[in-house]
């Protein structure tokens, strides 16, 4: 027994941190696409400790198979391949962290990182299958272990803790992080904000002559508006947050959906709105939430450009970015959701 094992939890206890907190990650990773008010905040608390936990639990388990990983077990390349997925998608977490930026045109660091963290999920079946043990009641019950894991946990917290501090002294942008870590843009004011898709979305410019908006489902009188009959009636002042990891807060100008809903009778049976793009990207909202949103066609005043949505996009304040439907041609209301709408938003345009 060397002095690293009188400290360390046992092996097999250690293996089943790892595994409870890779699940764990990819909990708290699915949820924050969700997650958009700070009431969610503990979503990406929970992501940044456990990730910090794990680095020091696959750094035990590293040592620990150091050498026999030179024996070729088999399986050992499944294993190897597991250590450098889930080494890079602990890395580029916590380079994001840190404030890194990478263009990969259209993808950057965080979508690198959510790739990676998603890869881990087949390759650690495989691995499971061949290697799953669990440890004995006795060892996960004792009382050491139980200290041992809780110091690492604690040890963890406090590193992200730390972290956070040190943000503010080394990321210009840190201070102003949000807590979903998204970082504020450049740009100041309208249209200047990047524009990005979910995957694959790339419309031509939208013709004003051929496109109309539709409303049109569980409603007693369906109509559509030309483009000449878009006036910005209305006001928001929003926050578009990206799950790339940017943010921008803008006053938003369009078509009220309460008044839009409100016109076409909607039917008392209602529960859901689904905005759909002319690419077939589409995402709904619980009606309630939707009459408080916004059909945008100006941006601090500015007529949208293109890439924004031009002539009509979603506002959708307190939901993350991609449930931002650009190019919108039709409003649908509907009583039960559409779930199919969870993969056009990845299909569409392709
Ligand atoms: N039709 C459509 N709408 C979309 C997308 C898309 O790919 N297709 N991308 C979404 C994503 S991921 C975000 S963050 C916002 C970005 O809006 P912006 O390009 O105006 O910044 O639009 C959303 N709306
Ligand atoms: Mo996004």
């Amino acid at each position: 027994m060397g002095r690293l094992d009188a400290v360390t939890p046992p092996a097999r206890v250690v293996d089943l941190g790892i595994l409870v907190s890779i699940l764990v990650l990819l909990a708290t990773g699915v949820a924050s696409m969700f997650a958009a008010t700070p009431s969610t905040a503990w979503v990406y608390v929970t992501h940044g400790v456990v990730g910090v936990t794990l680095v020091g639990l696959v750094a035990l388990k590293l040592w620990r198979v150091r050498r026999r990983v030179r024996a070729r077990p088999t399986g050992v390349w499944t294993s190897i391949a597991l250590a450098v997925l889930a080494l890079a998608a602990l890395a580029t977490g916590i380079a994001w962290v840190f404030g890194l930026e990478l263009d990969l045109g259209f993808w950057g660091l965080l979508n690198v990182h959510i790739a990676l963290g998603l890869l881990v999920v087949p390759v650690l079946l495989v691995h499971l299958r061949r290697r799953f043990a669990l440890p004995d009641r006795e060892t996960v019950t004792d009382r050491r272990t139980a200290l041992q894991m809780s110091g690492l946990l604690v040890g963890g917290a406090v590193v992200w803790r730390a972290q956070q501090s040190l943000n503010r002294v080394l990321d210009t942008a840190g201070a102003r992080r949000r807590f979903t870590g998204s970082r504020p843009v450049e740009g100041e004011s309208g249209n200047d904000f990047p524009v990005t898709m979910w995957v694959a979305d790339d419309p031509d410019r939208v013709d004003l002559d051929t496109w109309s908006l539709r409303v049109r489902g569980r409603v007693d009188e369906p109509f559509s508006l030309d483009a000449e009959d878009l006036a910005p009636e209305s006001e928001t002042r929003a926050l578009l947050d990206c799950t790339s990891g940017w943010y921008a807060e803008r006053d938003w100008q369009g078509l009220s959906v309460g008044d839009l809903l409100e016109a076409a009778d909607v039917r008392g049976d209602a529960g859901w709105v689904q905005f759909r793009s002319v690419t077939g990207y589409k995402w709904s909202l619980p009606i309630e939430e939707a009459r408080e949103a916004l059909l945008a066609t100006h941006v601090d005043g500015e007529r949208l450009t293109h890439g924004h949505g031009f002539p009509l996009r979603l506002v959708a304040p307190d939901r993350r970015g991609y449930q931002w439907v650009k190019w919108v041609e039709e409003v649908r209301v509907s009583r039960s959701r559409d779930l199919s709408e969870s993969v056009a938003i990845f299909v569409s345009g392709l």
